[in-house]
C-alpha cells in the first residue's frame, strides 16, 4: 500500500486526528516527508487541517476517484478491490480488464474510469458515461466454475449494488432481471458480464458496472433521457462517489465470498425480495424470438424461469425483459 494510501487510511479511521509524529513513526518516514505528502494530497483537493496540538485532520474529500483513497477505505484482505486502477478516460473499462485478464493478473483487480469514449451495454449497445458524474468500472473474477454458473455473478452484482445504494443513499432500488437497477421504473445502473471460457471451465469473467450517480438529465442524450435517471436526480442531492464506490466494492467482495462457498441460495432470496420481475407478466426478446409469460423464479444458476402463455416452464439466460402485460 502506498504512503498516501496509508496516510489517508489513518485520517479516515481516526474520527479525531492523526499526529505527524505518529504518522511518521508508523510509516517509517520523517515528519517533513509526511508534511510533503499531506501538501500533495491538499493539491488534489483533500482538505486537511493541521494543528500543532492535535495533528492532521481530514475535513473534506474532493469529488474524484483516486486509487490511493479508494484502497485506503477498504479493509486489508479483501479480494475485490485488492488492486484498484483509475483512468481519467478510456474506451471501455471492460477492455482494460480483459487485457489484464489475458496478462494473467489475479482476480479482484478493479478498474475505474472518470469517462469512457466507448462505454458499451449488452449486444454492442452504447453506454453513456459522462465525465466525473458516475461510477464506470469493471472487475476481474476467476471463479472455478462451469460457464453455465456465470449468470449467478450478474444476479449477485445486482444484489450487491442494490444493497450498497440503499446503505449510502437510503433509497431502495428495484432490480429488473438480469442486469438493471431502477428507481420508479427509470434505469440508473446496468451490469455487463463478459465471459471467457473453455467448454467445461471459466477462464475469467469481466463484470462491468455503470451507475449514474450525479448525472444531470441534460447529460443524457435524448433517446436515453426518458428511460434513465441518476441517484442525484432521485435523492435531490449530490452523492459522494468515492464513498459509494467503496461500499459497492465491500458488498461485492462479501457476496462473491458467499458465492464461492456455494451460498447462492441466500443471494437469490435477497434478489427475489428486491426484484420487480418475479410474479409479473413479462415479455422477453431473445435474439429473434419473443417469449410472453409470467416470471416465476430464479433457478440454481440464476436463470429466469418463465411460465409461458402456453403453460410451459422456460429457462431464460439472456434477453431484454419488458415487465407488464403486452400492449399495456
Ligand atoms: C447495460 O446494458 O445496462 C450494461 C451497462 C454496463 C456499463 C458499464 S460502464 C463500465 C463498463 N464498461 C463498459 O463499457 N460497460 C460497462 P444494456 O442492458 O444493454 O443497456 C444499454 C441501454 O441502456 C442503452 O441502449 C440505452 O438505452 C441505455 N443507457 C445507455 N447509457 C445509459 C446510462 N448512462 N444510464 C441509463 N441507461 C443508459
Amino acid at each position: 500500500m502506498s504512503v498516501d494510501s496509508q496516510i489517508l487510511r489513518a485520517l479516515h479511521r481516526k474520527s479525531g486526528s492523526a499526529s505527524g509524529a505518529d504518522l511518521a513513526e508508523h510509516l517509517g518516514i520523517s515528519r517533513a516527508a509526511v508534511w510533503a505528502r499531506i501538501e500533495d494530497l491538499r493539491t488534489l483537493g483533500y482538505q486537511i487541517e493541521a494543528s500543532p496540538h492535535e495533528g492532521y485532520r481530514l475535513t473534506a474529500t474532493p469529488d474524484l476517484l483516486h486509487s490511493d483513497d479508494l484502497l485506503a477505505r477498504l479493509d486489508d484482505g479483501c479480494v475485490i478491490g485488492r488492486d484498484i486502477q483509475v483512468f481519467q478516460q478510456t474506451t471501455s473499462t471492460n477492455d482494460i480488464v480483459e487485457r489484464l485478464a489475458r496478462d494473467g493478473v489475479p482476480e479482484g483487480v478493479v478498474v475505474f474510469a472518470e469517462s469512457q469514449t466507448k462505454g458499451r451495454g449488452r449486444l454492442g449497445r452504447k453506454w453513456v458515461s459522462p465525465s466525473g458524474r458516475g461510477l464506470w468500472f469493471s472487475l476481474l473474477l476467476r471463479p472455478p466454475w462451469p460457464p453455465s454458473q456465470v449468470t449467478q455473478i450478474t444476479i449477485t452484482a445486482a444484489v450487491s449494488l442494490s444493497r450498497a445504494v440503499s446503505r449510502v443513499t437510503g433509497i431502495y432500488p428495484e432490480i429488473k432481471w438480469p442486469n438493471d437497477l431502477l428507481h420508479d421504473g427509470k434505469k440508473f445502473a446496468g451490469i455487463l458480464t463478459e465471459l471467457s471460457a473453455e467448454p467445461e471451465m471459466v477462464r475469467h469473467v469481466v463484470v462491468g458496472i455503470g451507475m449514474d450517480v450525479n448525472v444531470d438529465e441534460a447529460d443524457f442524450p435524448e433517446d436515453v433521457r426518458e428511460l434513465a435517471t441518476s441517484l442525484r436526480a432521485v435523492t435531490g442531492r449530490a452523492v459522494d462517489r468515492a464513498r459509494l464506490a467503496t461500499q459497492i466494492l465491500r458488498e461485492l467482495d462479501a457476496d462473491y465470498a458467499r458465492l464461492l462457498l456455494g451460498r447462492f441460495d441466500e443471494i437469490s432470496s435477497e434478489w427475489m425480495e428486491r426484484c420487480q420481475t418475479i410474479g409479473r407478466e413479462v415479455s422477453i426478446t431473445m435474439g429473434g424470438r419473443q417469449l410472453v409469460g409470467r416470471a416465476e423464479a430464479l433457478d440454481v444458476d440464476g436463470a429466469l424461469l418463465v411460465r409461458s402463455e402456453h403453460g410451459r416452464l422456460e429457462r431464460v439466460v439472456g434477453g431484454d425483459v419488458r415487465v407488464g402485460r403486452v400492449g399495456a
